[in-house]
């Protein structure tokens, strides 16, 4: 096992990495920002270095200095947490030749997922089931894409290639519409990512966004730990995540996450990761592939009893899993509310010190946040400052939980949007569940409307 760990990241996934450092006896160095430097896990960690400016490209990604960093206090593996570099394949390349372990899959895999058509025709192959489309990059011929359109069937939806998390898509609705939108999608792709390839998908209008967690080791051995449902979100930031998604049947989850754990022994994957799907009249569709550990990790930790970090830790260091799929029980049902430090109906950003803060507890009650009472919210970040979580034997009882917590809460001295969270908990569509991706979106345009 590890003696030394490095966390290549801030904020609340910075404080959970380091708790299951340490209880798996391991020794934490945490890498800083300016900005970040009076921050709870730099205080809690074995060591801390400075690594940059308070912009992220100076520090977060910043990846000669988090190397330095590694050699420095002698640490051995480096945890990339999410966003920042836990998904460029440069990086984890450049750890492993400096000869740290990434915790996290091989640079190729991350690279073969990083890439959205060879990430789908890998999950083809290995029997997931995909959204139809272009299989592959476009032909040439004009003609020939038109057909293609043609045979998946308008709306159809060109992505591109290096797009993914919502970036670089859009919708077209007739033929005549396609090549100047193709025109603009290849354009703002080669500006954005530096690489123009696009493919078509057929449109899906009104999907749920359900994901499934796997794990996955060195051995051969892989499991799925059930799915959690994300539609709600508004543009591409999800609010609320819960697991299991309302209405999927046991035999629909058994169908699709073994289809994913065949995908995992196929690729040889290694370490944790996310099959994202569309779910859309009871069919499941794979569109992309994280390979890294996401924020709403902890809804499966609940229901699972399993730690998703602790397992990506044992895995990066060549343990075989210590379980079975058959032992992996699902248990209740979990919520996450990501409480965001911004305007609740506007979504405007709101940093700044933290007055009063009160967290609150109770039975099925989990906090995960790295602030406390006057902790400064740095402007330069992401605005998620914490996760409330509730566990129940049934949603019925997650959600009155959910109620509760909200309400004993106190953050004061900056915005959040619990206000928001608190109508969701009252929302008469999100209680009956299985909303779709644009629930919420529409309902803050109904709400808006219902005021003037
Ligand atoms: C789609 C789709 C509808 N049809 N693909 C957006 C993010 C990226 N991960 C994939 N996305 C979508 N792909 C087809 N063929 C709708 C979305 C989408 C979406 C997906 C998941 C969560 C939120 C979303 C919000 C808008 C659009």
């Amino acid at each position: 096992m590890f003696e030394k760990i490095l966390i290549a990241n801030r904020g609340e996934i910075a404080l959970r990495v380091q708790r299951a450092c340490r209880e798996l006896g391991i020794k934490t160095v945490a890498v800083h920002s300016e900005a970040d430097a009076d921050a709870k896990y730099v205080m809690l960690a074995d060591e801390s270095v400075c690594i940059g400016p308070p912009p992220s490209q100076g520090s977060y990604l910043n990846i000669p200095a988090i190397i330095s960093a590694a050699e420095v206090t002698g640490a051995e593996a480096i945890h990339p947490g999410y966003g920042f570099l836990s998904e460029n394949a440069d990086f984890a390349e450049r750890v492993e030749n400096s000869g740290f372990v990434f915790i996290g899959p091989r640079a190729e895999t991350i690279r073969l997922m990083g890439d959205k058509i060879s990430a789908k025709s890998a999950m083809k192959a290995a029997g997931v089931p995909v959204v139809p489309g272009s299989e592959g990059q476009l032909p040439e011929d004009p003609k020939e894409i038109k057909k293609l359109a043609e045979q998946i069937g308008y709306p159809i939806l060109i992505k591109a290639a290096a797009g993914g998390g919502g970036r670089g898509m859009r919708v077209v609705e007739r033929e005549e519409d396609l090549f100047p939108s193709l025109d603009m999608t290849r354009g703002e792709a080669r500006t954005a990512f530096g690489n123009d390839t696009v493919y078509l998908e057929k449109f899906l209008g009104q999907p749920r966004h359900i994901e499934i967690q796997v794990l996955s080791d060195e051995h051969g051995n892989a499991v799925f730990l059930g799915e959690r449902d994300c539609s709600m979100q508004r543009r591409h930031q999800k609010i609320i995540e819960e697991a299991p998604a309302p209405g999927i049947t046991e035999k629909m989850r058994n169908r699709i996450g073994e289809s994913c754990v065949a995908a995992c022994k196929r690729i040889k994957y290694r370490g944790a990761g996310t099959f994202e799907f569309l779910y859309e009249n009871g069919e499941f569709y794979f569109i992309e592939m994280n390979t890294r550990v996401q924020v709403e990790h902890p809804v499966t930790e609940l229901i699972t009893g399993i730690d998703i970090v602790q397992e990506q830790i044992l895995i990066a260091a060549g343990n075989k899993l210590s379980f079975r799929q058959k032992d992996v029980v699902l248990r209740g049902h979990a919520i996450e509310c990501r409480i965001n430090a911004e305007d609740p109906f506007t979504f405007v950003p709101s940093p700044g010190r933290i007055t009063q803060y009160h967290a609150p507890g109770g039975p099925g009650v989990r906090i995960d946040s790295h602030i406390y009472h006057n902790y400064f919210v740095p402007p330069y970040y992401d605005s998620l400052i914490a996760k409330v979580l509730t566990h129940g034997a049934t949603r019925e009882q997650a959600m009155a939980r959910m109620r509760i917590a909200l309400s004993e809460m106190v953050v004061e001295g900056i915005k959040t949007n619990i206000p928001l969270h608190q109508q969701l908990l009252q929302d008469k569509g999100f209680i009956a569940g299985q909303t779709s991706i644009h629930y919420l979106q529409e309902k803050l345009a109904s709400d808006k409307a219902k005021l003037s």
